[in-house]
């Protein structure tokens, strides 16, 4: 009677051991799920078409094709000198800077359905030295 008592208590210790040790399994599925990849990280940058103007009602004319959220100084021989301003891509706003790295006043938004004739209106003839344009 003794040694079966005995018996039977070792058998339950065993059993409760057996079920109380975690699956292997399981730290197997949770790799695989951590296996990701990081393709859609990198979106490409969207393109503007941002025309600024020597003179007003847009003449004197240079078209720049630019990348969306980056600042941009105005090239060589335009700082200073714009009088009027125009974007003709959609869904963009572009904001010009009185100063280089789009610092000091920042005027706008300009976007493709206000086009801007006569920045002098505005106080802003020759004064741009700057310009970043974001989606709307
Ligand atoms: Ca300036």
């Amino acid at each position: 009677m003794f040694t079966i008592s005995r018996f039977i208590l070792a058998v339950a210790v065993l059993a409760g051991t057996v079920f109380a040790t975690p699956t292997p399994e399981t730290s197997l599925l949770s790799a695989q799920v951590n296996n990701g990849t990081t393709d859609g990280d990198f979106a490409p940058l969207a393109t503007v078409q941002f025309e600024p103007c020597k003179d007003n009602n847009f003449n004197n004319c240079q078209l720049f094709t630019i990348n969306s959220d980056q600042c941009y100084n105005v090239a060589s021989g335009w700082n200073d000198v714009i009088s009027s301003i125009r974007v003709l891509s959609r869904g963009y706003s572009c904001y010009i800077y009185s100063d280089f790295n789009c610092s000091g006043i920042r005027g706008g938004p300009i976007r493709i359905d206000n086009p801007h004739p006569n920045l002098s209106m505005y106080g802003w003839n020759d004064i741009t030295s700057s310009y970043i344009c974001v989606p709307n």
